[in-house]
């Protein structure tokens, strides 16, 4: 299943009809001012999105149920912060790689046959998860990425609040100590003010596989769908990243107050480079700050390990 919603979708206009209750195919038609095989089609993209819709004789369409997520849903969200398109696949090989195709789409799929964490690593990415990638014009210059990555954390911890989520540098979210979210930020092309891919992975109601269990940890106990955690995910989203640059003093100290790695010690792997300290600080351009037995090291990526609980 692979659906697009577009802006001027008709689909959309005409479920919204539906939600208010039964109507005539020809009624919607005369609304919208569209044809009733327009609606026709329209209902049948619903159906093909999991939507049961009857068509009943002196009635007309009624909807008869939803499905728990689809792009129809989530769709006002995405388009009330500029976004031009949201696909939704059932299941696609990485939305990073698919939303590097356009610019101003958002991506999202039930599953991924080959989710990617950074440097290549693997994301698991069972059903129940919430797969999605939104990119985005040129709008960063190259040394402010590491920024956004920081940025798009601070709005999937605000927007699991409710699971009292923490930030672990530079792209995790954790639960109750445990990873629930990854953050793959992914720039397209070469130029100095590049187009961006943000790539957000979260734990929902999808199984973790034993080997990641002791590490890894979903959000099956909060009872919240997947549709209410990405609402509320790209709308702190959006309202965050049109801060940036000028106003990213304050997102960083709302980073900071997130912190779960701040004040502790941390062993930090930058390719072939390991650095040990005590993790002090976010830095106005976005580094973590180690204090290195009184050495000062200023880190933009890499991979973090804590060395004490
Ligand atoms: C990340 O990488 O944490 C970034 C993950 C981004 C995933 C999203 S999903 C939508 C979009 N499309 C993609 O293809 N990717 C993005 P990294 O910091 O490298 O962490 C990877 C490590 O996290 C793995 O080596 C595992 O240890 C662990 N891991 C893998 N799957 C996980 C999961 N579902 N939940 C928690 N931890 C996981």
């Amino acid at each position: 299943m692979k659906i697009v919603v577009r802006r001027d979708d008709a689909a959309l206009a005409v479920l919204k009809s539906l939600k208010k209750g039964p109507v005539s195919g020809e009624e919607i038609a005369t609304k919208l001012g569209v044809s009733r095989t327009a609606v026709w089609k329209a209902v049948e993209k619903l159906k093909k999105a999991g939507y049961v819709i009857d068509a009943r004789k002196r009635v007309g369409y009624v909807l008869v149920s939803s499905p728990e997520f689809s792009a129809y849903e989530v769709a006002d969200v995405c388009f009330a912060n500029g976004i031009l398109e949201v696909h939704h696949y059932s299941s696609i090989d990485s939305t990073n790689e698919k939303a590097k195709e356009k610019q101003g789409i958002v991506v999202i799929a039930d599953r991924q046959t080959a989710g990617r964490g950074r440097r290549g690593r693997r994301w698991y990415s069972e059903e129940g998860g919430l797969y999605f990638s939104i990119s985005l014009p040129p709008h960063l210059n190259m040394e402010d990425l590491p920024k956004l990555t920081l940025t798009t954390g601070v709005a999937v911890c605000e927007a699991l609040s409710f699971a009292n989520a923490k930030l672990k540098w530079p792209n995790d979210v954790l639960v109750g100590g445990k990873k629930v979210c990854g953050v793959l930020c992914e720039v397209v092309g070469e130029a100095e003010s590049p187009a961006v891919v943000v790539g957000i992975g979260i734990n929902v109601t999808n199984p973790i596989p034993d080997e990641l269990k002791d590490i890894a940890t979903n959000l099956l106990e909060f009872g919240v769908g997947r549709k209410e955690i990405f609402e509320k995910v790209v709308g702190n989203f959006f309202r965050l990243y049109r801060k940036l640059p000028s106003d990213w003093e304050e997102i960083r100290q709302r980073w900071k107050e997130l912190s779960d790695t701040l004040g502790r010690i941390v062993e930090i792997r930058v390719a072939e480079r390991l650095y040990r300290g005590i993790a002090v600080d976010i830095d106005e351009s976005g580094a973590l700050i180690l204090d290195s037995n009184g050495k000062v090291e200023r880190i933009f990526s890499g991979e973090c390990f804590y060395l004490q609980r």
